[in-house]
């Protein structure tokens, strides 16, 4: 056992990896260790491949080569190969955020039926926002034109990105507009960072890494797009309960995990199964039992109460309970040896997008033109595999937790106004004020197989918590608070310090609640960590000080993907510190690491900090919130 305790921190998750080491199935575990050692020059990042001259590599020692065979010294390189990382986080946020906005598009054209405006009052809200002027414009006019402004973000266009403009102070967008970093496109960013990195063209590792930040800031852009869209496609999320983790599996149901990112296929599913249970029962189940994995899991659980199965690392173990009939997914986070464990456990794994097929998969092409229609297709995939497993054994481990989720901005704006009405973030301020929340932390981004599974995000919320940090989550963080039971009232009671359960205790009570709100709240996917901007940024306003003045800190304790490196990026580009769970490959060069520690700082107010002890990290994060209480004149506690 004591192996698994350095894999996972669950034990659902521990239960099935013993599971799978007895029956001999591959895990992303067993690979993990096959790969060790890994390359140290992979983890130092001065390896280069941009060229066919190369793979080129820089020794960090003096007596091997010091420079590619171009030329290219590990600065160049090490810049480089992190500001690549960025834009293809960046494309695969903007991709998903450009996918919603071409749905709401053809329904405005009607060509996408089933992608009605659910929330007119966030289209009209985003609208205004954008300054469009609405009134007198149909749902569908105004659809159209949001629509097409949001598709006129990845282009090259004049002057700041709308989503920037209408997002982010106007002191903060001056200061990036000095420094030359707002992108003129989503896609043009992108594109110019694959420009500079080729080989010879930009070799300067400071102007490499300030146009990392340009295509951060539109990564930042399409997040919060791919936010705003969801919402007007799909509703604004508000406080739903549920339930979190394997035992959520009905071994009498047909069920279907939910896998990837994007809600405009789980959205649907989540339809077409509401509408099929009837159909399920004739093969013999008892219904329809749809769980969630990853980010979409996140979307669904947000809108609709779906439980959260597992994340990240976890993903290839519910299949080995033996009672999952379908994993469909769409994209990003996906591992491709879904595939192989499929075969082993008969589970059917359906792809769905045409730019994402896994070998061995069944395929779906999902359209938006035939959305419902495919989403039934899937649903009736996924009861034929039920009829085929009966008869098979299933275990299912008996975790679950009770989860309190779906913390839009506008639902936590909804619950404090309970407290003040006229003024709802007035209680948060003065709470603040009063050092009873010392600050807020935003847990972001992936598991990562290099850290046992959650362990980081559970002892830095417990650290931070007791110190009378607010914990905020978003991604697969959010999933790992959700499975340990931190998402409720009764984590709350349990470890936060005195005066942020007091203020916890009275925002739940004034709703109605009885009780404390939830330890974590969970605000949604990773794209949606621009829901929790837009609340730093209304804060920052209110008080009218800059972002870069807050006692706000985010962190990525576990981080894995590219998209994370991008959003780390932006935060720290909107003036956050931003602290790293693990080492990112940048160490080979001693003047990127500079930048992204102390230079970043003087420029734009936030700065990366690199800690993979979780006690310390969150000592370190609380020493960020002290100092910049200081420095607004705040009360400060010793750690
Ligand atoms: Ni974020 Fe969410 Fe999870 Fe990481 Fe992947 S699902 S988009 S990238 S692994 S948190
Ligand atoms: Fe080597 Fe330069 Fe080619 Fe990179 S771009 S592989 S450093 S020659």
């Amino acid at each position: 056992m004591k192996d698994l305790a350095a894999k996972a921190a669950d034990p659902a998750v521990r239960e099935l990896l013993e599971k799978a080491r007895r029956q001999g199935v591959e895990t992303v575990w067993d690979r993990y260790e096959a790969q060790l050692p890994q390359c140290g020059f992979g983890e130092l990042g001065v390896c280069c491949r941009n060229c066919v001259q190369g793979p080129c590599r820089i020794s960090p020692f003096e007596d091997g080569p010091q420079r590619g065979i171009c030329g290219a010294t590990a600065d160049t390189i090490v810049a480089r190969n992190l500001v690549r990382a960025i834009a293809a986080g960046t494309a695969a946020h903007s991709g998903h955020a450009r996918h919603l906005a071409h749905a709401l598009h053809r329904w405005a054209e009607g060509k996408a039926p089933d992608y009605p405006v659910r929330d007119e009052q966030k289209l009209r809200a985003v609208a205004a926002r954008l300054g469009l002027q609405a009134q007198g414009f149909s749902v569908k006019e105004l659809a159209s034109r949001v629509a097409s402004e949001a598709l006129a973000q990845f282009s090259e266009g004049e002057g700041v990105l709308a989503w920037l403009k209408s997002t982010l102070p106007p002191g903060r967008l001056e200061a990036l507009g000095r420094l030359g970093v707002l992108p003129r496109g989503i896609d043009t960013a992108i594109s110019e960072v694959m420009h500079r990195t080729h080989l010879g063209v930009d070799a300067d590792p400071v102007n490499l890494l300030l146009g990392g930040i340009s295509c951060a800031l539109a990564d930042y852009a399409g997040c919060h797009l791919a936010t705003d869209l969801a919402d007007i496609l799909f509703g604004t999320p508000a406080p739903v309960v549920s339930e979190a983790n394997l035992g959520v599996l009905k071994a009498d149901h047909v069920n279907i995990a939910l896998h990837g990112h994007n809600p405009l296929l789980s959205d649907l599913v989540v339809r077409a199964a509401r509408e099929m249970q009837e159909e399920a029962r004739a093969a013999g189940a008892a219904g329809v039992n749809l769980v969630g994995i990853c980010c979409t899991g996140n979307e669904v659980l947000m809108r609709h109460g779906v439980p959260p199965l597992t994340h990240s690392v976890s993903q290839e173990l519910p299949m080995l309970t033996g009672a999952l009939d379908t994993v469909v997914v769409d994209y990003q986070c996906v591992y491709p040896s879904l595939a192989g464990v499929a075969e082993c456990t008969g589970t059917r794994l359906i792809t769905t997008m045409g730019m994402a097929k896994i070998p061995g998969a069944a395929h779906v092409e999902f359209t938006e033109e035939e959305a419902a229609e495919k989403a039934r297709e899937i649903v009736r995939l996924a009861v034929e595999a039920f009829a085929a497993r009966r008869g098979r054994p299933v275990h299912i481990p008996p975790h679950k937790s009770r989860v309190v989720a779906g913390f839009s901005v506008e639902a936590v704006v909804a619950a404090l106004s309970r407290l003040d009405a006229a003024d709802p973030l007035k209680p948060l301020l003065d709470n603040i004020a009063a050092g009873n929340i010392q600050g807020v932390c935003l847990f972001a981004g992936c598991n990562n197989v290099k850290v046992p599974q959650d362990e980081n995000f559970l002892v830095m919320a417990r650290e931070l918590a007791a110190r009378d940090v607010l914990c905020l989550a978003t991604g697969c963080g959010a999933g790992a608070y959700a499975r340990h039971g931190y998402l409720t009232p009764e984590a709350t009671l349990e470890y936060a310090g005195p005066g942020l359960k007091a203020v916890l205790t009275a925002i739940g009570e004034a709703n109605g609640l009885g009780g404390p709100l939830p330890l974590v709240l969970h605000l949604g996917s990773c794209v949606d960590n621009s829901r929790a901007v837009d609340l730093a940024v209304a804060v920052a306003s209110r008080l009218g000080v800059d972002t870069a003045q807050l006692p706000v800190v985010a962190s990525a304790p576990e981080f894995k993907t590219e998209k994370a490196v991008a959003i780390g990026t932006w935060a720290v580009a909107l003036g956050f510190p931003v602290h790293l769970g693990l080492v990112p490959p940048v160490l080979g060069s001693a003047a990127v690491t500079e930048v992204l520690t102390a230079k970043a700082r003087e420029i734009l107010g936030g700065y990366f900090m690199v800690e993979t002890d979780p006690v310390k990290a969150a000592e370190k994060i609380y020493a960020a919130i002290g100092e910049r209480r200081r420095a607004l004149g705040l009360a400060t506690r010793p750690w």
